[in-house]
């Protein structure tokens, strides 16, 4: 316990080596979470939490495998598929989002990567949220260097992409991309400009040293990604993922607080998952440093709690909604909101 004083302070580091992040999943727990808490308090005010809310833009039919996902064409997951929105009905549910005080409005979409010509209509939906006084962020899988600077154009704040494993483990989860592919992703994005969210899954079978590789390659990119969503699982019938043994919930927040420890300046979110989660476990999330989540009733295509649950969850807690200027970046209106 004797490295607490001089790591809270401490400016984030790349060099991260496995050892050492394996040395923090194998702490006692009351360390671990003292430890990752003392990180928090020294970069973010701990009773504040970053709200977003998910819309699917474009939902199934995707040609990519993901072992986990709900919209791969290859998974009989009984999802019905549809095109790709129109802008006015995606603007008349970031409209109602920000109505409800949501702060950041995020877009999915089921492709390996976009089209041109469908870049051209998720732009005009950046630029409609943007004109809203919203902090955008899409997730349209694959993008290249131009494309990503289109995004950038259009005024884009986010680009979501996963690592969602280690690199040992991932080829047991997606075999139509690389885990190159994706940081040749998270390489575009950072080049244009945007800010990077970037993150995974617990709770897919993965070792507990897949967890530490994971960790290892988020907390040792160049840059660290601004966001990091920490998902566990959501169990999907039909998808090869669904088979694996249930995620122990403390596993679940050893995760977030290593997360925590390792990229001391990143928003490290609580991601899917929620509608699983008691109160007191995700009470033990936030004191393990998360410090943003998803809002709203739906994530992509699952549930997600209930706006007046988080209300009556953050009450409980005493946590306020992250103001815009407190956050990671974006627009400086000085709004708290949901
Ligand atoms: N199609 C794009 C792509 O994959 O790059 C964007 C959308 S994709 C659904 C976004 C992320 O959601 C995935 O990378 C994965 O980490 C997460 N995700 C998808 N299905 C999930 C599930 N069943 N449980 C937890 N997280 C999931
Ligand atoms: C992320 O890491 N988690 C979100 C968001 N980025 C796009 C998606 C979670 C999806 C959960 C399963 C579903 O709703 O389909
Ligand atoms: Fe397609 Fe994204 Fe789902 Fe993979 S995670 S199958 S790329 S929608």
């Amino acid at each position: 316990m004797n490295a607490i004083p001089q790591e809270i302070h401490a400016a984030p580091r790349s060099d991260w080596t496995r050892a050492e992040i394996a040395d923090l999943f194998a702490l006692p727990f009351a360390d671990l979470i003292v430890r990752a808490q003392s990180v928090h308090r020294a970069h973010f005010d701990p009773n504040q939490v970053q709200v977003s809310q998910l819309l699917s833009v474009k939902t199934g039919g995707c040609p990519e495998d993901c072992g986990y996902c709900s919209q791969s064409a290859r998974h009989d997951t009984g999802l019905k598929a549809s095109k790709l929105m129109e802008v006015e009905a995606v603007l008349a549910e970031a409209r109602a989002a920000r109505d409800s005080g949501v702060s950041r409005f995020c877009m999915g979409a089921a492709w390996r990567g976009p089209k041109d010509k469908d870049l051209d209509t998720v732009c005009a939906m950046i630029e409609g949220v943007k004109a809203l006084g919203m902090e955008t962020c899409v997730t349209l899988g694959m993008l290249t260097g131009p494309q990503a600077q289109r995004l950038k154009d259009a005024g884009l704040d986010y680009y979501n992409h996963n690592l969602d494993t280690s690199p040992e483990y991932y080829p047991q989860i997606v075999s139509t991309r690389t885990y190159q592919d994706r940081l040749d992703t998270l390489e575009a994005v950072r080049t244009a400009g945007m800010n990077v969210c970037c993150g995974g899954i617990v709770g897919m079978g993965e070792s507990a040293g897949d967890r530490v590789g994971l960790i290892h390659a988020l907390a040792t990119l160049p840059v660290h990604p601004e966001s990091v969503p920490i998902n566990a699982l959501v169990q999907i019938e039909g998808t090869p993922a669904s088979n694996a043994a249930p995620l122990d919930t403390l596993d679940f927040v050893r995760m977030i607080a290593v997360a925590r420890i390792t990229m001391p300046k990143s928003m490290v979110r609580l991601s899917a998952g929620r509608e699983e989660m008691s109160d007191e476990a995700q009470a033990l999330c936030f004191l393990a440093g998360a410090n943003s989540i998803f809002y709203g009733p739906k994530l992509l295509t699952t549930p997600n709690p209930l706006a007046d649950t988080d209300k009556a969850l953050f009450t409980r807690l005493g946590i306020a909604p992250m103001p815009l200027e407190s956050g990671d970046s974006g627009p400086k209106s000085g709004e708290a909101g949901y």
